[in-house]
């Protein structure tokens, strides 16, 4: 018998004694019950919901740079506003809010009441990807193009046999700019139904996902799918957002966990469990993110156990902590790398430049020009032996964001910084944060060279450290 799986977090509403003010405006959908909903009533976005966005994702040549201060909660409303303004090279600013982290769910019912922008250049989005990290699959409640202002489009992109396969629907309505409209996706195992403005556009039965989403709200500005903007008078431009809520089937005789952090996750076993029979025992474990570590669960069970278990006698909410450790990076392990003088093939610009990839900062990166090879080189100042060296690509988290590592690529040493002596060489590398021991090498001079990239961005390097003694 197959069960809807969820896993769940945030702020649980079923079964609390007092329900905020918000929810109670929240009308019922029948046969649904509500697991998380944000009406944007206060002054600010709520950041224990969302993180709005700082950062150039290298997507489909979008125009924008993605920033905290174009997502502004006011009368209401989210507004993800898109401005002329120059930012780290891009010529736009625009707004994107995630729930990463802090809310994901199987199968549900995910509605938004929104009012969307016009003008060619901007395509705003309301969509979920999965919570691992992985991709596809991915849902798109809406996307919609600003010069075409009655269509929706509703795709479902998902994995199947020999790639990603897709989905999607093209909805003619009204001219959506004018007002709000509703957009939702019921996302059941068998079947996901499509919705606009309460009524199912279209019906998706085949390669439906069943992993965790998180949920986005986005205008990218630009790029390959919208073209690019041809008015200035369009900007600033607006995409409003009246709420987003979330709800879950309801089934007798079985509840509901949810289990999650910021900056980690949360592993679940039995795997895949989140609707649980009464009484099932749970256990958890908290995976930190890099630089980060556990400190200590809270909500329905709470302490600092690790593996933390627990019995499903009710629906239960837990919350993972994590807090930064620098031990976990860098420190510990004292990279000889650390802050020594460096140099590139290319930097892809002045902010993107080789010391960026040894200055123990995970904020900071180094990026090359767009083409291959490359190489980055550090200079350890004396020799030393070389034990093992670690690389952190960019968005080690990987899935839908990772993008500009190299699969192909060699280590290298030198005593003179010209003969080089290749000590390890991969074509299979896959990005995130790679790891590569038992180098048993020696030199002054060690350097990562690139042959080949992932994508038609340039190498990518967030921290290169070298260990050894
Ligand atoms: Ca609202
Ligand atoms: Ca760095």
């Amino acid at each position: 018998m197959k069960y809807p799986i969820f896993i769940l977090l945030g702020l649980w509403t079923l079964g609390l004694p007092a329900q905020d003010a918000s929810t109670s405006n929240v009308a019922e959908v029948p046969g649904w019950f509500l697991t998380w909903h944000d009406e944007f009533d206060g002054n600010e976005l709520d950041l224990s919901k969302w993180t709005p966005d700082n950062r150039n994702l290298h997507k489909n040549n979008e125009l924008q740079h993605y920033m905290p201060d174009d997502a502004c909660v006011h009368d209401g409303l989210l507004t993800l506003r898109s401005q002329q303004r120059e930012h780290e090279g891009q010529p736009y600013t625009s707004g994107l809010v995630d729930s990463r982290g802090k809310f994901y769910q199987a199968y549900g019912r995910f509605e938004a009441r929104v009012k969307v922008p016009k003008g060619k250049g901007l395509w705003p989005a309301f969509w979920l990807l999965p919570e691992d990290a992985s991709w596809p699959p991915e849902i798109d409640i809406l996307e919609f193009l600003g010069h075409i202002p009655n269509v929706v489009h509703m795709t479902l992109h998902a994995p199947g046999p020999g790639g990603v396969i897709t989905q999607h629907k093209d909805f003619f309505g009204p001219y959506f700019p004018k007002d709000f409209h509703t957009f939702a996706v019921e996302w059941e195992p068998e079947e996901m139904r499509f919705l606009v403005d309460g009524k199912v556009r279209t019906t998706y039965k085949e390669h439906i996902p069943d992993k965790p989403h998180f949920i986005i709200l986005n205008t990218a500005v630009g790029g390959d799918w919208p073209g690019n903007p041809d008015d200035p008078k369009v900007f600033p431009a607006a995409f409003d957002v009246d709420y987003v809520r979330v709800w879950a089937r309801e089934i007798p005789g079985t509840c509901v966990l949810g289990a999650c952090g910021e900056h980690g996750r949360v592993a679940v076993d039995p795997p895949n469990t989140g609707r649980f029979k009464a009484g099932q025992k749970v256990v958890m474990l908290a995976h930190p993110d890099i630089g980060y570590k556990f400190d200590h669960w809270s909500g329905d069970l709470s302490g600092s156990a690790i593996p933390l278990q627990g019995n499903m006698e009710h629906n239960m909410v837990v919350t993972a902590h994590f807090i930064p450790d620098a031990d976990s990076f860098s420190k510990s392990r004292q990279s000889l790398s650390l802050n020594k003088p460096s140099e590139s093939s290319s930097d892809e610009n002045s902010l993107f430049s080789s010391d960026k990839a040894f200055d123990g900062n995970l904020e900071t990166r180094w990026s090359s020009q767009h083409r291959d090879p490359q190489w980055l080189m550090v200079d350890l100042g004396k020799p030393h032996q070389i034990d093992s060296v670690r690389l952190i690509w960019q968005n080690p988290a990987g899935g839908y964001f990772i993008h500009a590592f190299a699969p192909e690529y060699s280590i290298q040493v030198s005593d003179n910084n010209k003969s080089w002596k290749t000590v390890y060489s991969t074509q299979n590398g896959d990005g995130g944060t790679e790891e590569i021991n038992h180098l048993n090498a020696s030199g002054r001079y060690v350097r990562y060279y690139g042959a080949s990239r992932h994508t038609t961005h340039g190498h990518t390097i967030i921290e290169f450290e070298v260990f050894g003694k």
